[in-house]
C-alpha cells in the first residue's frame, strides 16, 4: 500500500443513523463522544465541524456559554490529539432559513445567517482552524421568478464581506452544488465560487472546497474541477465520496460507483501537491441505509483504503508510455493502458 503521506478526516455527520425522506433511522443515535473515539481509533487525523456538532442548540446559547463550550471542546479534542479541519455555519435547518439564508428575501433572516456564520467563525477561532466552509444549501430557488439572481449575488458578496472584516484571519472555503435541496443553486460549481471570490473585499481569503458527487451532480468530471480550483491555489479541502449519475445525492464510499473517475481525481490531487499545504483529505460518505450497526464505520475504513490504493496506482502509472502514446496520438491504447491498469 502507498505511504501514507495524507492527513484524513471525517465529520460526526457521517456515521449518520440511516433516514431518509421515506423512512426513518436504521440504526440507533450515538453521542459525539462515541464518533471521536471511532475517529481517534481508526486513526484519523482531524474532525469537520458544523457549528451545531460543536455546539448544540446553538441558536439558544448565548456567546459566553458558546464560547465555554468551544473552549471545553478544544481541551477534548487535544487530548485526544485530533484537530478540528473546519467550522460550518449549518445554514439549511432553521425557520428562519426556509427561503435561503444570505439571499433569504427577508432581511431579518439574512441578518440571522449572517450573525450565524460570524459565530461560527468565532468557534473555528476557539477550536484552532482558520477554514470556514459554506455550502450553501438553501442560497437559489424552487420557483426562479421568486429572487433576482443578480441581486443574489450582491447579497452573497455583502454576507462574505461581512466575514473577511470579522476575522483577519478567517479563510472561507465555498462548497458548490448545483441542487437538492434547492432546484437551482446560485454557486453550482468550482467557478462559480473563485469568480465570487473575486468580487469580495479579499479575494484571496475566499476559495474552495470540492465534493466529488457535486461535481457528478453538475454533470462535471471532478478531477477537472479539482485541476481548476488549483491552478488558482484555491484548493483548501477535499470531499471525496462518489455519485452513481444524476440522481439522489448519495455520498456513496470514494471510488464505489466509478473507479476510474476516483483515479482520475487522486491523479489531480498528486500533480497539484494537494495536502502539500496542510490541507486535509475528508470523507464526506454516509453507510448505507442498509448497515447493521457492526458495519457502521467500513464505508470511511474503505474509502480510505480505495483512496490508498489508487495513489499506489497513479504512482505506479507508467507515465512515459502515457506520454509517448499522447505523442502519437494514440488514444485507443492510452484508454486500454489506464483500463488494464486499474485491473492490475
Ligand atoms: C452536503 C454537504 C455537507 C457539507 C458540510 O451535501 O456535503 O455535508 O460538506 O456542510
Ligand atoms: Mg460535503
Amino acid at each position: 500500500m502507498a505511504k501514507n503521506t495524507h492527513r484524513f478526516c471525517f465529520g460526526p455527520w457521517n456515521i449518520s443513523e440511516g433516514q431518509d425522506p421515506y423512512g426513518p433511522t436504521t440504526r440507533p443515535a450515538q453521542t459525539f463522544d462515541w464518533k471521536l473515539d471511532q475517529l481517534k481509533a481508526r486513526g484519523y487525523d482531524a474532525m469537520m465541524f458544523h457549528d451545531d456538532d460543536a455546539i448544540p442548540d446553538i441558536d439558544g446559547k448565548s456567546w459566553a456559554v458558546i464560547s465555554k463550550e468551544a473552549k471545553a471542546l478544544k481541551k477534548r479534542l487535544d487530548d485526544a490529539g485530533i484537530a478540528a479541519e473546519m467550522v460550518a455555519p449549518r445554514l439549511w435547518f432553521s425557520p428562519m432559513t426556509v427561503d435561503g439564508a444570505y439571499t433569504s428575501n427577508d432581511p431579518k433572516c439574512r441578518r440571522y445567517a449572517i450573525d450565524r456564520s460570524l459565530r461560527s467563525i468565532d468557534i473555528a477561532k476557539e477550536l484552532g482552524t482558520d477554514i470556514l466552509v459554506l455550502w450553501l444549501a438553501r442560497e437559489g430557488t424552487y420557483l426562479r421568478e421568486s429572487k433576482d439572481g443578480r441581486k443574489s449575488v450582491e447579497l452573497l458578496v455583502q454576507a462574505l464581506d461581512k466575514m473577511l472584516a470579522h476575522d483577519k484571519k478567517i479563510r472561507i472555503a465555498i462548497e458548490p452544488k448545483p441542487n437538492e435541496p434547492m432546484d437551482h443553486a446560485y454557486i453550482p460549481t468550482i467557478g462559480h465560487a473563485i469568480a465570487l471570490a473575486h468580487l469580495t473585499r479579499d479575494p484571496k481569503r475566499v476559495g474552495a472546497l470540492i465534493e466529488s458527487a457535486h461535481c457528478i451532480l453538475a454533470g462535471l468530471d471532478p478531477a477537472d474541477e479539482i485541476d481548476f480550483a488549483m491552478a488558482f491555489g484555491k484548493l483548501w479541502s477535499l470531499h471525496l465520496n462518489d455519485q452513481n449519475g444524476l440522481k439522489f445525492d448519495q455520498d456513496k464510499p470514494f471510488g464505489s460507483s466509478n473507479l476510474r473517475v476516483a483515479f482520475n481525481q487522486v491523479r489531480a490531487m498528486e500533480r497539484n501537491g494537494y495536502g502539500k499545504n496542510g490541507e486535509y483529505i475528508c470523507f464526506d460518505v454516509h453507510p448505507f441505509r442498509t448497515t447493521k450497526v457492526d458495519h457502521w464505520l467500513a464505508h470511511l475504513d474503505n474509502s480510505r483504503k480505495t483512496f490508498l490504493r489508487l495513489l499506489e496506482k497513479v504512482r505506479s502509472f507508467d507515465e512515459t508510455k502515457s506520454k509517448q502514446l499522447i505523442a502519437d496520438r494514440d488514444y485507443q491504447e492510452l484508454d486500454q493502458m489506464v483500463i488494464q491498469h486499474l485491473l492490475g
